[in-house]
């Protein structure tokens, strides 16, 4: 009797489980408040979520006329992280902004 690892079923099953599995990916929202200076959301697009200058002002703007804008889509941990990230620094600097996850 062969050794079972090598039989071919026994193979399939270990390649399935050694799968990597597909990121569940997790889109970051910034919500409009009336306090927030529009210079500090600037300033956290470009730094949090590495936007450049004009794309920067450009979801400031969304955000300021439409209510909320998508800051960036990432994995489930690092979106958490980016949404603390921004509620420390607003926290930091006394503005009331804040960060959520998209609900599907
Ligand atoms: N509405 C704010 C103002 O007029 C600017 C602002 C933009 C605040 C985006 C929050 O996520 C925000 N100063």
């Amino acid at each position: 009797m062969p050794n079972p690892k090598q039989r071919s079923d026994s193979v399939v099953l270990e390649r399935t489980k050694l799968a990597p599995k597909e990121p569940e990916y997790r889109k970051v929202l910034l919500l409009n408040d009336d306090y927030t200076t529009m210079e500090f959301v600037v300033e956290i697009l470009e730094t949090v979520f590495q936007k450049t200058r004009s794309e920067a002002l450009r979801v400031m703007m969304q955000v300021h006329n439409k209510g909320h804008g998508v800051c960036g889509a990432y994995s489930h941990e690092v979106a958490e992280t980016k949404v603390s990230m921004v509620h420390e620094l607003a926290r930091q600097h006394s503005f009331p902004l804040r960060a959520s996850l998209e609900h599907e």
